[in-house]
């Protein structure tokens, strides 16, 4: 029987006052990794007070104190990476060198958020008046409510709290329902990391827990890292409350255009890798390929070739390409929207969304199984399947004509916009698309997925606002203040403004 693990309140495993549990499943096999009380409001808010309790003792600390902690934590994440990164390939089906990138990722967060640390912080800006001494000031802004996903299990939750933790603030962490023993592991390097009390506490639940967070009058700033849709109702609710901050990274419908100046073996590489790496589930990954008539049929008969081929199976295996969906739901959901694009009329290239039995390795029948669907469509169709993100190896085609303005047009087209890549040897193209394809994310001649930290990593339009992430996360979780002292004995203002005090006498 597997065990049964508490949400971490106040420097206290507790199984708080829930009484219902949940389990995690590895979506590769179906089998149970570990069962999880599920938080209730309470206990939400219950963490809530005890990080608002703690702010005051945590803030007082130097920032480099309180990145001490973190090199605890980044340490640990090294030394036991291949066995992190197996815990996340277990828990969220992705294979094993992305299993192992994730942890990868946390640890460079928490080396940028430590590091920074140590590093000047703030701005001195010249006064009018010589006497006087301004500069920039940051404050943390308390506590910080952390909800994260399933598909990043150990880097995002990092990009959230390493340097909300640096800066001075307190956490409240959710993570995603789907992947709790990953949240389980991360609590513990914090504990172990010896993080006061009430500095860092864990939720395990469902959304309840997280609408409570977000609702929470002592939470300060909410970092959301999830579905366009939920961060949608985050983003509301926070509008509603004036003192409370918000930055949200939510999905896309991303695009990966090739020219007609593109070199065809970058362009059905990068295309592969941003279309199938994690089963299409990443937030970057690429479901429209926005291709140029002169190569399309190259292009297309290369892609469509791969896509037949693509290893999916057994996470573990080191020869794995794609891994399971993560769960039954979104098996569903993927084949519903397959079978939307039939329905809308598309030309269907490859389908392997259910996997011949022999693909299957064994002990894995239970397994969330989907391969890659690739289909052409027209990009001036008003088609849902080409406009709604499926977060899936669900990927169209789209033909077009004419020149570079043309193409990102149809890049363009979409309420989302977080990454997306172009593939050209043309300077002029790769510039024009830099400086017109409206996302977050912009690559040449590269896949659209596999940002590093120190990048802003967020997006436009439906795709986010703020990047919950390395540089941006500071303006999130930190109030500035100008600060401005004069070093005179007299008062003398800026502006030419009169400092002089003048009486009814003088009159
Ligand atoms: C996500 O898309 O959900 O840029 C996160 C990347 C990774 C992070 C992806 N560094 O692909």
């Amino acid at each position: 029987m597997s065990e049964l693990y508490n949400q971490y309140i106040d420097g206290e495993w507790t199984d708080g006052g829930a009484s219902e549990t949940f389990t995690s499943q590895n979506p590769a096999t179906g089998e149970t990794l570990g069962e999880f009380h599920r938080a209730t409001e309470d206990d939400a808010a219950r963490a809530v007070d005890a990080a608002d309790e703690a702010f005051e003792e945590w803030r007082a600390l130097s920032r480099i104190d309180r990145a001490e902690y973190l090199w605890d934590v980044y340490h640990e994440l090294r030394d036991r990476h291949q066995e992190l990164g197996e815990i996340v390939t277990k828990e969220c089906g992705k294979e094993i060198s992305e299993g192992k990138a994730d942890v990868t990722e946390a640890w460079h967060m928490v080396e940028w958020a430590a590091g920074d640390a140590r590093h000047p912080q703030g701005d001195i800006v010249p006064s009018e008046v010589p006497t006087k001494d301004s500069y920039m000031r940051r404050k943390p802004r308390g506590v910080v409510a952390c909800i994260t996903p399933w598909n990043f299990p150990v880097a995002i939750p990092f990009w959230h709290m390493a340097v909300t933790l640096a800066q001075g603030n307190t956490v409240v962490w959710k993570p995603a329902e789907q992947t709790p023993l990953c949240g389980q592991t991360v609590a513990e390097m914090m504990v172990d990391a010896g993080i006061p009390d009430g500095v860092f506490n864990l939720v395990q639940g469902f959304g309840d827990a997280g609408a409570a967070l977000v609702e929470d009058d002592a939470v300060d700033t909410v970092l959301f890292t999830g579905s366009a849709e939920v961060g949608q109702k985050v983003r509301q609710q926070v509008a509603t409350e004036p003192e409370k901050n918000v930055s949200c990274e939510m999905g896309g419908k991303n695009a990966v255009v090739v020219t007609e100046n593109a070199d065809l073996d970058i362009a059905v590489h990068a295309a592969v890798m941003s279309s199938f790496k994690t089963t299409g589930q990443r937030c970057v990954s690429s479901e429209r390929l926005v291709v140029h008539t002169d190569v399309y049929d190259e292009f297309k008969a290369r892609f469509v070739e791969v896509a037949e081929d693509v290893a999916v199976g057994d996470p573990l295996d080191e020869d794995t390409f794609m891994g399971p969906l993560i769960e039954d739901q979104h098996v569903e959901k993927v084949t519903k929207y397959n079978e939307l694009a039939r329905t809308e009329g598309v030309n269907v290239l490859v389908d392997r969304t259910e996997l011949d039995e022999s693909e299957i390795p064994d002990g894995h029948e239970e397994g969330h199984w989907v391969g890659p669907f690739v289909y052409e469509a027209d990009p001036d169709e008003p088609l849902r399947c080409t406009s709604e993100e499926v977060f899936g190896p669900h990927v169209a085609l789209l033909e077009y004509d004419g020149d570079i303005e043309r193409a990102v047009e149809i890049h363009n087209d979409t309420d989302y916009g977080l990454a997306g890549s172009i593939i050209s040897e043309e300077y002029r193209q790769i510039n024009y698309y830099r400086d017109h394809a409206e996302i977050g994310l912009a690559y040449g001649n590269l896949p659209c997925i596999g940002a590093e930290v120190q990048l802003p990593f967020g997006g436009v339009k439906k795709s986010g606002a703020g990047a919950p992430h390395a540089r941006e996360v500071i303006e999130a979780v930190t109030e500035r203040t100008a600060w401005t002292l004069n070093n005179d004995e007299d008062i003398e203002m800026a502006q030419g403004l009169s400092a002089d005090i003048k009486t009814r006498d003088e009159q």
